[in-house]
C-alpha cells in the first residue's frame, strides 16, 4: 500500500477522459488500495483514479461520519442512467482543488450503474451527499472538475490563482524557468 501524489490545478491530466476497465489484476487491486490510502490520509469522502494519474474508471468513497466504523465503497465504470429533475445545491471542495469551496446545483437523486470488484454489474439510487459525490466523482471520470459548474469569473479567479500557485513553486510545468511563456503570458505589454 502506499499513499499516492494527487494531482493538483491546473495539471492537464485532471482533464483527461479515464477509460473503462476491463479485468480485476494485481495492478489494479494494488490502484484500488493505493486509492483508498490516499483518499483517507488526505483526508477526502471519494477520489477517482485520474486524481493521483491513473487514467481509469475507478472511484473510491466513504461518507462515514468521523468516529463512525469506515464504510468503504468502490465504484468501477460507474454511470449516471438517472437523474431527477429536483436539484439540490451543496458546497463542493476538492483535493485537486485544495481550500477551495463553492456552492454547486445538480440533480438531487441519480440512478448509478456500476461494476464491484467481481465485475458485476451493480445499481444503486442515491440522493444528497452521495448523489453529489458520485456525480463530482463521475465527472473526474470525464474530466470535468466542479469548477465547471461556477460561474466562469469565479472559475477564470481559480484558475489564475492556482497558476500562479504552480509557477511560484517551480512545479513540474515543462516551461518552469521563470521566463514568460507564449501560451499563458504573466505579462501585457501595453
Ligand atoms: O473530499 C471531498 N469532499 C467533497 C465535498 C463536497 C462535494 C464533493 C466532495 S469530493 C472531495 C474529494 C474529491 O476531490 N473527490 O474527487
Ligand atoms: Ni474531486
Amino acid at each position: 500500500m502506499a499513499i499516492r501524489d494527487i494531482l493538483i490545478l491546473p495539471d492537464k491530466r485532471l482533464r483527461l477522459v479515464s477509460e473503462p476497465v476491463k479485468t480485476v489484476d494485481k495492478p489494479l487491486r494494488t490502484l484500488i488500495d493505493d486509492m483508498y490510502e490516499t483518499m483517507y490520509a488526505a483526508p477526502g469522502i471519494g477520489l477517482a483514479a485520474i486524481q493521483i494519474g491513473v487514467p481509469q474508471r475507478v472511484v473510491t468513497m466513504d461518507l462515514a461520519k468521523k468516529d463512525d466504523p469506515p464504510e468503504p465503497r468502490l465504484f468501477i465504470n460507474p454511470e449516471i442512467v438517472w437523474s431527477s429533475d429536483d436539484a439540490s445545491v451543496y458546497e463542493e471542495g476538492c483535493l485537486s482543488i485544495p481550500e477551495y469551496y463553492e456552492e454547486v446545483e445538480r440533480p438531487l437523486t441519480v440512478k448509478v450503474r456500476y461494476l464491484d470488484i467481481d465485475l458485476k454489474p451493480q445499481e444503486i439510487e442515491a440522493t444528497d451527499l452521495l448523489a453529489t459525490c458520485l456525480q463530482h466523482e463521475i465527472d473526474h471520470l470525464n474530466g470535468v472538475l466542479f469548477i465547471d459548474h461556477i460561474s466562469k469569473l469565479k472559475r477564470d479567479r481559480v484558475m489564475k490563482k492556482f497558476k500562479k500557485a504552480a509557477k511560484l513553486s517551480g512545479g513540474d510545468k515543462p516551461n518552469s524557468d521563470g521566463l514568460s511563456d507564449d501560451k499563458e503570458p504573466s505579462h501585457h505589454i501595453g
